[in-house]
């Protein structure tokens, strides 16, 4: 590490809003077909390395910390007073609860089942997650809803499912408003989560997309609370363009909360540390991102690899991870603020070079054709300085010339 240079101080860390989970610390290195290459670990140590690293905001599933069976009992406010003590001794704040509710044996048939018993049970997990939120001073409540799906199809019927589900969002969200009310505190933003497959062979909302749609579906009671939790490798994993999704969830107004990391195209969620597979796409995100000043969370929902010592992951995952963001978001700057990328944008919105022919602003296909076709050159252009930006290239670099 030392070796490798380029880290950010723990100070410069801070001044981001990155959030670290407790799920992605504690992950063990299981999978389907993969036994554990990690011991456990507990919220405590989790919060004092996100101190010391400079992860500056913690987030947790609220079985992560709390016992299934311990929720909503006396044992919850001990632990939850354990956690405040831990976030207030090295320094950290919660930012985000998420329930679980694809996990336990309870949800075999999703948290919006059939059954009137399960509903009502999730109705308690979402409005239990966001008094947990609200006790732990958080300002942000995920529900990534990976079981609200089917492996066989008939069984299910697909609206009832999904305005079962709306009707937990609905308790989450009135629950909420009871509570922040009572707390002098504002509401939570309660974010929806995507992912197409996983663990169900078919997800009913799986796309940021069907979530906005379901949003605005006149379904849910308060609209105007819940927005998105986009995941970029989610994204890959249908084969959309990350950027482009992005986008759209920032013209309705609902890019609230952002799981970073990477991975591949059209494979399952291999969680793989931000940037280290996508730098371009990643670049070009924030980009986005920072000309659109999105001020919300950039959460490192990944997975440090099984390859990883226990020791690695505080001292080479999070680190790294944190830094790669930092160092894509300051040349994200650079992109936005560089003469030759702003001048080349400017004249391709000015559009082509008056060429004396009348008929370019007559609508003749013709004439605008040939008006535009060396400015679209630009677009090449564009996409090159950005790859000398992401590689420093423009900085004169030279390996086996000179
Ligand atoms: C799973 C999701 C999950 C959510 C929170 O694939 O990414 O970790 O972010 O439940
Ligand atoms: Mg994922
Ligand atoms: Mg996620």
């Amino acid at each position: 590490m030392t070796a490798c240079g380029g880290a950010y101080s723990p100070e410069v860390r801070r001044k981001y809003f990155i959030s670290g989970p407790q799920w992605a610390a504690a992950y063990n290195g299981s999978a389907l077909f993969h036994a554990p290459t990690r011991p456990a670990i507990g919220f405590e140590e989790v919060i004092r390395k996100y101190g010391e690293i400079g992860v500056q905001y913690w987030c947790t599933h609220d079985t992560d910390v709390i016992a299934t069976s311990a929720l909503g009992r006396p044992e919850q406010a001990e632990i939850l007073g354990r956690i405040k003590a831990a976030l207030d001794k090295y320094g950290v704040r919660c930012s985000m609860v998420t329930a679980e509710t694809f996990y336990d044996a309870v949800w075999a048939a999703g948290p919006a089942a059939e059954s009137p018993d399960v509903r009502e049970y999730a109705k308690f997990r979402v409005r239990n997650n966001v008094e947990i939120g609200h006790e732990l001073g958080a300002n942000f409540a995920v529900y990534w809803p990976g079981s609200l799906g089917y492996y066989v199809q008939g069984a299910v019927e697909e609206t009832s499912t999904l305005r079962w589900y709306a009707e937990a969002l609905n308790a989450a969200c009135e629950h909420d408003i009871e509570i922040a009310r009572r707390k002098n505190r504002p509401t939570l933003k309660h974010c929806l989560e995507a992912k197409p497959f996983e663990p169900q062979a078919e997800i009913l909302l799986p796309t940021s997309d069907a979530m906005l749609a379901f949003i605005s579906s006149g379904l849910l009671t308060h609209p105007e609370m819940v927005g998105l939790n986009p995941e970029y490798l989610h994204e890959l994993m249908w084969g959309a363009a990350p950027r482009a999704v992005l986008a759209r969830a920032l013209l309705a107004g609902k890019l609230f909360h952002l799981d970073i990391n990477d991975g591949y195209r059209l494979k399952h969620d291999v969680d793989i540390g931000v940037g280290l597979v996508n730098p371009l796409d990643w670049l070009n995100v924030l980009i986005l991102l920072r000309s659109h000043n999105y001020t919300g969370p950039f959460n490192l929902d990944y997975k440090p690899p099984r390859t990883t010592s226990q020791f690695g992951v505080f001292e080479v995952s999070f680190p790294t991870a944190v830094d790669r963001f930092i160092t894509l978001w300051e040349m994200a700057g650079e992109a936005i603020a560089d003469p030759i990328i702003k001048e080349a944008t400017d004249a391709l919105k000015a559009g082509g070079a008056p060429s004396g022919d009348p008929r370019a602003g007559q609508g003749d296909a013709q004439a605008i054709t040939a008006a535009h076709r060396e400015l679209l050159t630009l677009h090449e252009l564009i996409a090159h300085r950005l790859v000398q930006i992401l590689i420093g290239a423009h900085r004169g670099r030279v390996f086996s010339i000179g």
